[in-house]
């Protein structure tokens, strides 16, 4: 089963009348990824920006002297998100790139980080490509209504949105998982080189409107003048990175399995360790030593992503690895 039919099956089970997504940061349920997790083990180090206007239903309009966003530099978003941005304006977009590229790896392969808080969401789809021309975007979902527009200072909620940039705040990544991606002869999900990153444009008007994989608009805050508006991308962290070849591999990596895993799980080391699971808001749920090749008893924590931290007990040396519980 993949990861967001997990997810989903979850909440559907949570909420038995209505199908939501996972819950804002600080939320149980939550798949925010705060920007100091382990799961993170590299950042985009290179960008080209193309900025969209500060209001695309009336492109004369200026803010700053200008018709198009203009705030921020796209230098912003490479590397840690330090909290500086680039804005992207109405429909403007960000092509990011890595030292190494991204794989289709367990669980989620990167995270997206835009600068909100839970009360005000900026949106944005994300497509990925392994050529840098063929690019393919993830199947977006907007629950949220499309008959009343959501004003400037407005906001839609992160349990309404799947697959949309921007659905958690400033400290959290929205992550993405490459095997959600279609098949197709053009997109190599073992080596994802660019990740592209599309403001939504939040008017409900169809001549204008950013349509989910469902083709429903999604709507969000419009109009939105100013010279910050749009997406502002802060960053793009790396959870899956590919590396050059296998003898690139730290020598003590660990591995755990089965994962995806119901009840049991094996850390195949040589030596002692110290393991900590943690949720993925970042919540300890399970600290214990484990000897080599020691099982692992997972049972009691409900279905889900979860962070496993092992510590070699010689070395000191940390790995940290997604597992997956259904
Ligand atoms: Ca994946
Ligand atoms: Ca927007």
């Amino acid at each position: 089963m993949k990861l967001s039919q997990i997810l989903t099956a979850i909440f559907i089970g949570l909420s038995a009348n209505a199908q939501t997504y996972p819950p804002a940061d600080g939320t149980a349920g939550t798949t925010a990824i705060h920007k100091d997790s382990p799961l993170y083990v590299a950042w985009a180090t290179g960008i080209t920006v193309e900025r969209g206007f500060i209001s695309i239903t009336n492109p004369n309009l200026t803010a700053s002297g200008s018709n198009k966003a203009t705030f921020g530099l796209p230098s912003d978003a490479i590397g840690y998100p330090d909290g500086n941005v680039v804005s992207l304006g109405d429909a403007g977009h960000a092509i990011l790139t890595f030292a190494s590229p991204i794989y289709d790896g367990e669980g989620f392969d990167f995270a997206v980080f835009e600068n909100g808080g839970i009360a005000f969401l900026e949106l944005a789809v994300v497509e990925a490509s392994s050529d840098g021309i063929h690019f393919f975007r993830f199947p977006a979902h907007s629950l949220t209504q499309t008959t009343t527009q959501i004003g400037t200072f407005e906001t839609p909620v992160a349990t309404n949105l799947n697959n949309i940039a921007g659905k958690y705040s400033g400290n959290f990544g929205t992550p993405f998982d490459i095997s959600e991606l279609e098949d197709n002869a053009l997109l190599d999900k073992t080596s994802i080189t660019h990740i592209k990153v599309i403001d939504v444009v939040g008017s409900i008007d169809p001549d204008y409107a950013t349509f989910d994989a469902f083709g429903n608009a999604i709507n969000e805050a419009h109009p939105t003048p100013f010279n910050s508006c749009g997406f502002d991308l802060q960053a793009v962290g790396v959870i899956n990175q590919a590396t050059l070849g296998r003898d690139d591999f730290p020598k003590n990596t660990i591995k755990i399995y089965p994962n995806p895993t119901k009840d049991f799980f094996t850390i195949k080391s040589d030596e002692p360790t110290k393991m900590t699971i943690y949720d993925i808001s970042g919540r300890i749920v399970l600290e214990q030593h484990a000897g080599p090749n020691q099982q692992v008893n997972v049972s009691s924590l409900t279905p889900g992503v979860y962070i496993v931290e092992v510590v070699l007990a010689a070395q000191g040396e940390k790995n940290a690895q997604q597992l997956i519980i259904n």
